[in-house]
């Protein structure tokens, strides 16, 4: 994510006109028309990420899709370079379409698949993510209990009415809801009580290193229990050591998410499972 580079940059100053910032724009820019072509071509494939459940780790409870945008050697572009860049564009809507459209091919794919795929609240408007989401379940009729949209909580807070209308709207057939990032924007507990999703996933970096680090166990805590009373499964992302695993179903959570478990993979899962079983 963008916030990432800004970060990196503090140290050298927030000065336009140095050469790291004038460099970092120039990658800014070629990122986007990586990522606008790479929309025009659709060279874009979903990663999927296996989701485990605390309680039984060894075999994932779903699968979250993550976009991954090729650029023009092939290579894949890390959504972190430019999800921040697009978010309000047009590009950005572009993007949730064609999650959402390789969403629906995967759970027709495979019956048993239960996968997340993620939107910016912004989408809810956007006509063509609209039809994709209206097509794809009038056409595979277990694919909306099978489905989960996760939704930033940033994005979400930007439209707080129009999110929960249309959450309500897909709850009604059998669509699960995500708040994504949890804990990484601007929290307001208001909204919280009145979006009603079904999960929370708590933002990686309540997670990292929580076995020595108080604080985030204290907010890891403070997290859990919010979204028990308001009847919310809770996921924590980015677990990346036995120990934050562990930690973690202490705490209370619900499902783990993290190269701990597995990384991203663009062999989808179901084409991984017949690879085990004919080995
Ligand atoms: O915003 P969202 O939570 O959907 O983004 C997930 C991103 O986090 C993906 O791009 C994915 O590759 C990355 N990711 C997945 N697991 C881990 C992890 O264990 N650690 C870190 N740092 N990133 C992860
Ligand atoms: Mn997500």
């Amino acid at each position: 994510m963008t916030k990432d580079r800004s970060s990196r940059a503090e140290p050298v100053g927030r000065d336009e006109a140095s050469p790291l910032a004038a460099s970092l724009a120039i990658i800014d820019r070629d990122v986007l028309a990586t990522v606008r072509r790479a929309v025009e071509r659709q060279d874009v494939i979903l990663a999927f990420q296996p989701v485990v459940a605390a309680a039984r780790p060894d075999r994932p409870a779903f699968y979250e899709g993550l976009v991954r945008v090729l650029d023009e050697a092939g290579r894949i572009v890390p959504a972190r370079e430019f999800i921040g860049a697009v978010e309000t564009t047009e590009t950005g809507r572009q993007l949730d379409c064609l999650a959402l459209e390789m969403g629906f091919i995967s759970l027709a794919e495979d019956p048993a698949l239960r996968l997340a795929i993620n939107m910016s609240a912004r989408s809810i408007g956007y006509p063509r993510w609209r039809d994709i989401l209206r097509d794809g379940l009038r056409d595979n009729p277990t694919a909306g209990e099978r489905l989960i949209l996760e939704i930033t909580e940033s994005s979400a807070m930007t439209v707080p009415e129009i999110t929960g209308v249309f959450m309500r709207e897909f709850q009604a057939r059998g669509v699960t809801f995500a708040l994504d990032d949890f804990g990484s924007g601007q929290t307001s507990f208001r909204y919280l009580r009145e979006f009603l999703f079904d999960i929370v996933k708590i933002d990686g970096q309540f997670i990292r290193g929580l076995g020595g680090n108080p604080d985030n166990q204290v907010l890891t805590a403070a997290l859990v229990s919010i979204a028990r009373h308001f009847d919310m499964m809770t996921v924590a992302e980015a677990v990346e050591t036995a120990e934050e695993a562990a930690f973690c179903t202490a705490a209370g959570i619900d499902c783990l998410q993290g190269y701990h478990f597995g990384a991203p993979s663009i062999v989808p899962p179901w084409h991984a499972a017949a690879v085990r079983q004919s080995a």
